[in-house]
């Protein structure tokens, strides 16, 4: 069977150990992984989506931060803040660097995205194809007002979220470069090729919405004949973790697990979702998707497979 999964970082990779732990004999997972978050640091591209799902898959991640590399050391950061180079916010550990030179090199090459992500995991064998959702530069960005002035403006999204933590409410979203890009060919594949299509439970606006609103995704997923089903990341009117209910609150969706089913609509009507999995007790009425509820925290591999295995009943593979 071939699975196909939309993720976005720490909630997309948990969720792929447990597609890979429900995975049979002969199945392929690839993962269309969202890169609304890349940035230029220091002169270096870091994709925090795709390497947190790489480091996951590959057992290298910080599973404490859920970000960054295990046994990291952090001597090129401080080496930065002694020369007082900015943004000193924006942490990069000593062996993250590793990667994101060697990136920055094939980049500079003039190698897409999607084949540096294809080197760098020959290294960390993921198990899984991570596939940029583009291999244009498209950057989200949040408007906020200036602490400093009042005034409105759009600062990157890991500004908004590592320096201010996402407590500048955010007026708005806005994907840079969004206009000029077209989904990877690869990710384009990877839907239309699908037995299933599988909507990992990321944040809904800033690692879902990115990826399906890429030029050329959404129409992709409508014409799918795989079915297409989500995860909700909200549970009992909670994000589970992260900043999901300040994005959520950005865009006028409720923080509960049919707000967001609406919000992502029924593909029947040009939405995402043939299916919803929302935990017990979130009941959700999704007018034109067929809402199941089901455990929903992510605690272990196998734990997220019975998940992974209910998606697949919801969409009768
Ligand atoms: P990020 O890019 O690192 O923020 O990661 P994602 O966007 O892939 O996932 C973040 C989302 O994962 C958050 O909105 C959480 O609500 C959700 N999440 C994290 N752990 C769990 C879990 O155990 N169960 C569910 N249902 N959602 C989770
Ligand atoms: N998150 C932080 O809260 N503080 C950091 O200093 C930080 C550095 C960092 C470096 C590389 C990387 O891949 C991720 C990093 N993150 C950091 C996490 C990052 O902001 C998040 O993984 C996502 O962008 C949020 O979805
Ligand atoms: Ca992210």
């Amino acid at each position: 069977m071939q699975v196909t999964v939309l993720v976005g970082g720490v909630g997309g990779a948990r969720f792929l150990q447990g597609v890979k732990a429900a995975a049979g004999p002969g199945d392929t997972i690839r993962a269309v992984v969202n890169i609304g978050d890349d940035i230029w640091m220091h002169g270096l591209r870091v994709c925090p989506d795709l390497d947190t799902c790489m480091y996951t898959l590959g057992a290298g991640i910080d599973t404490e931060k859920g970000w960054g590399r295990a046994k990291e050391t952090w001597s090129v950061r401080e080496e930065l803040e002694a020369y007082g180079a900015d943004p000193t916010w924006f942490g990069l550990g000593d062996r993250d660097v590793a990667t994101h030179l060697v990136r920055t090199r094939m980049l500079r090459a003039g190698y897409p995205l999607s084949q540096v992500t294809a080197a760098l995991c020959h290294r960390w064998s993921p198990g899984v194809d991570l596939i940029p959702a583009s291999d244009d530069r498209i950057e989200t960005h949040v408007v906020v007002d200036d602490p400093a002035d009042g005034r409105r403006k759009a600062i990157h999204f890991q500004e908004w979220w590592v320096r201010h933590r996402a407590a500048l409410p955010a007026h708005s979203f806005a994907s840079v470069g969004r206009d000029e890009a077209t989904a990877c060919p690869d990710a384009l594949a990877a839907v239309a090729d699908a037995d299933v299509v599988l909507v990992a439970p990321s944040n809904p606006v800033v690692s879902v919405n990115t990826i399906v609103d890429v030029p050329g995704m959404r129409p992709a997923l409508t014409a799918a004949h795989a079915k297409v089903i989500g995860v909700s990341p909200i549970v009992d009117g909670h994000a589970v973790r992260g900043m999901a209910e300040a994005c959520l609150a950005a865009v006028d969706v409720p923080v509960t697990a049919e707000g967001v089913g609406r919000w992502y609509g029924p593909r029947a009507a040009g939405g995402l979702l043939d299916g919803w999995l929302v935990a017990p007790g979130d009941g959700a009425e999704v007018p034109g998707v067929e809402v199941r509820e089901v455990p929903l925290m992510m605690t272990d591999p196998d734990t997220t497979a019975a998940m992974v295995r209910a998606a697949y009943e919801l969409a009768g593979v």
